[in-house]
Formats: structure tokens, sequence, C-alpha cells
């Protein structure tokens, strides 16, 4: 059985990842430190649904399926606390059996601060941001170097690496003629947020570590997820993922539907024109997957775009509305000064073909899929609490 190591496996997507793969026959191994729940109580941010603990939702899940999920509870931002995971000094705070599971083929990294407007709320969290998402990296490249160079690791980077250029953005790599002679190099990158500069310095640090000790390393440029339910978390409602519609962590598509149904006018920022590249939460489970069966080369930085189709968040807002009305909800959308120093019209034309060559089968936003998201947020309506909605976190 290959093993699956999944940093931040608490969060939007790192819960859904395990279940995905241990339901999969992967040995599966998580690790968090609670970092977003903490956050959510400290800012108040309000969730849909409470959420279980991790190591709760691992009890349920082997309750559930007779798989093992282990448990680590510990800041990967500690060099040791990393080393540990593949040295063999773990221990786990849940596991049938707390034998190592030995070093992992595949690490998921997801153990990052992942909020734009989290990252430019004041110094301090600008100062957690830059320190956690750049001291997890290093140290998890320091490990894989010292302890595992055959460890495939897959990273989470996101499409706001290369902002929004007024040229076509290809796959992370930018060939270039200068006076004559041709090199390849990383795509320009030119980020809109701290966070998203973590996600570069993330890349260039991972860039190294390819370079100077030959590790594979898949980037994954992603861009803002939706949805809420997977195959596995079906299973049972206490499986279902963390879901914020806050300003600070949620994201556009959950925001939406969720103000739909509590009568708050959807929150389009400025001019609405903003263009970037959308995928169903199912597809990031999908990605991922493809990604660990067809792992990058020893020496390879590989970088795909995870999207699967465009819009801009007027076109957003008009299908909220759409699927909102034919409801029964009474859907205003009303623009609302851009709290973010973004381009409001741009030219965006995303490369977005590799994942899907290696047989991601994508989900699109339709209608129908908007009417399932809905259904979900409107069992929930009594705890949506209309003042988290938008607090204005300015750039
Ligand atoms: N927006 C609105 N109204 C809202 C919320 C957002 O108009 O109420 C606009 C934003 O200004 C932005 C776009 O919608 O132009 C997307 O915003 P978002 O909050 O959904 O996503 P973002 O802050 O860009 O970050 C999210 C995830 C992050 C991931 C990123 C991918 O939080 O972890 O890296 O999406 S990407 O945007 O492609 O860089």
């Amino acid at each position: 059985m290959s093993h699956v190591l999944i940093l931040g496996g608490d969060g939007y997507l790192g819960w859904p990842t395990a279940m995905y793969f241990s339901e999969r026959g992967y040995d599966v191994t998580v690790v968090d430190n609670y970092f977003r729940r903490n956050a959510c109580t400290a800012l108040d941010t309000g969730m849909l649904y409470p959420v279980p603990t991790l190591i709760e939702r691992a009890h349920i899940w082997h309750e559930k399926t007779g798989r093992e999920i282990k448990v680590v509870i510990g800041d990967l931002a500690e060099p040791d606390v990393m080393r540990r995971l593949f040295d063999g000094r773990v221990t786990y705070a849940w596991a049938v059996n707390q034998a190592f599971s030995g070093i992992p083929e595949t690490v998921v990294h997801y153990a990052e601060q992942p909020s734009a407007p989290y990252s430019l709320m004041n110094y301090e969290a600008a100062d957690f941001t830059v320190v956690n998402n750049l001291r997890v990296t290093n140290n998890l490249l320091w490990a894989i170097r010292d302890f595992a160079r055959d460890t495939h690791l897959i990273k989470l980077g996101t499409m706001g690496e290369y902002g929004t250029p007024n040229i076509d953005i290809e796959e992370g790599w930018l060939e270039i003629e200068h006076k004559g002679r041709k090199d390849t190099f990383l795509y320009p990158r030119q980020a809109g947020s701290l966070y998203h500069t973590t996600k570069i310095m993330d890349t260039d640090l991972m860039w190294f570590g390819v370079r100077m000790w030959d590790l594979k390393v898949t980037d994954l440029m992603q861009g803002p997820v939706y949805g809420i339910e997977t195959d596995e978390s079906a299973i049972d409602d206490r499986l279902k993922t963390i879901f914020n519609y806050d300003e600070i962590f949620g994201t556009i598509v959950n925001r939406f539907v969720t103000q739909a149904v509590v009568g708050y006018p959807l929150t389009v920022y400025g001019g609405g024109g903003q263009t970037r590249g959308y995928l169903n939460i199912r597809d990031t489970l999908q990605c991922v997957h493809v990604s660990e069966k067809n792992p990058a080369k020893s020496g390879e930085l590989r970088i795909f775009n995870q999207i699967m189709e465009t819009f801009s968040v007027n076109q957003l807002a008009e299908l909220t509305q759409k699927v909102g009305n034919r409801r029964g909800h009474e859907v205003e959308v009303k623009s609302i000064p851009n709290p973010r120093k973004e381009a409001e019209e741009h030219y965006y034309n995303p490369a977005y073909q590799g994942l899907q060559e290696m047989g991601v089968k994508p989900h699109y936003l339709t209608e129908e899929v908007m009417d399932r998201l809905f259904e979900v947020v409107e069992q929930y309506k009594g705890n949506i609490r209309k003042e988290v909605i938008f607090k204005g976190v300015k750039w």
C-alpha cells in the first residue's frame, strides 16, 4: 500500500483529500495544527455548520469504512515536527495501529495560511503568513532532502502567482528569446496579495531543491475552489469539509450561494470584470490523484494550472442570481467598492490542458451543480450570520 502524507489535513481541501486516498486503499497520514479552526474562532468568522475535530473525523471514518487515517497534531513550521514524520519518531494523536507508516511515497502539501485577505489584515497576520508558509515549505524540502529523496512532493500553489498579465498564461514555464538566444524560465510571477506572494516564494524554494538535490516536485497552480460534497463525505454528514462563507476564508462561489440563501445582496467587488479560473472541490481531488499516479521525475519541477473553466465575478453573480431566483430566493446583486487592489478589467487566457490530458474529467459549474450547492446551504440557513459576510479588509 502506497503511503500518502497530507500536510494541512484538517483544511477545506486536506480532509476530503485524506478520505479520497483512504477510500482508494492508500495508507494515509494527516497532519495539522488546527490553524484554520483557531483563526475562525479568533476572528469570529462563523461556519455553515460545526465540524468535528480531526481526531473525531478519523474515528468516524474508521467506524464507517473500517479504514484508518492516522492523525498527527503538530506545527510543521517547527523543523523537528516535520522531521519526525520521516525518521519514525512520530507520535500519532489517533491511529488504530501506532506503528510508523514508513517514509511516504507522496507528500501532499496544503499546510499554509490560504487566505489573501487574512494576509493583509494587519502586520501580525502578514508576519504569520510569511513565516508559516515559507518555514513549512523549507522544513519539508529539507526533510525530503535528508530522508526521502524518492518521495514525490505535490504542492498546492495558486493561479494567483501569475497575476493578470496582458499575455497568455502558460503552465508554469515560458520560453524566452533574448538577443538571439533561447532559454526556458519560470513564467513571470506578480501576485496580487501577500498570501499569493508566499506561494511564489514556495515555488522558488522548490525550484532550488529540484535543481540542487534532484527532488521530484509537482506544483499545482489552483484557482478558487467551490463546493462542499465529495463521494466520501456523502457517507456521513459529520465527514463534510469545513465550509466558510465569510470574507476572510470563504471563496467567491461559496460566498455568493450563502448570500443568496440568506437574502444578502451578492458582494460584487468593484466592476466585477475580475476573471479567474475555477474548479469544483471534486476536481481538486482528481487532480491530486492523477499527479500522484504520474509522479514528477527526479530533478523535475512540473507545473500544472489546476482550473477547469474561467468566469468573471459578474458571470458568477448572474449564475447565482438565476439559480437562486428559480429556487425562490430574491437575489439582489450589488457592486460595492473593491477592498482589494486588483485589475477589474483585464486580459485572461490561461492554458490548462495538462491535467485533463492525464485523465482528469472536469465537473463544470452548471446550473444543476449550483442547485445542489444551494440545497446543502439551504439546510443550514439558520446558522448563517449576515454580520460576518463583509468586514472590508483593505489592501
Ligand atoms: N470577489 C468578489 N466578491 C467577493 C469575494 C471575492 O468580487 O465577495 C472577487 C475577488 O476580488 C477576486 C475574485 O472574486 O477578484 C476571487 O476571490 P476569492 O476570494 O474567491 O479568491 P482569492 O482571494 O483569490 O483566493 C482563493 C483562495 C486561495 C487560492 C486562490 C486561487 O482563498 O487560497 O489560492 O483563490 S486564485 O484566485 O486563482 O489565485
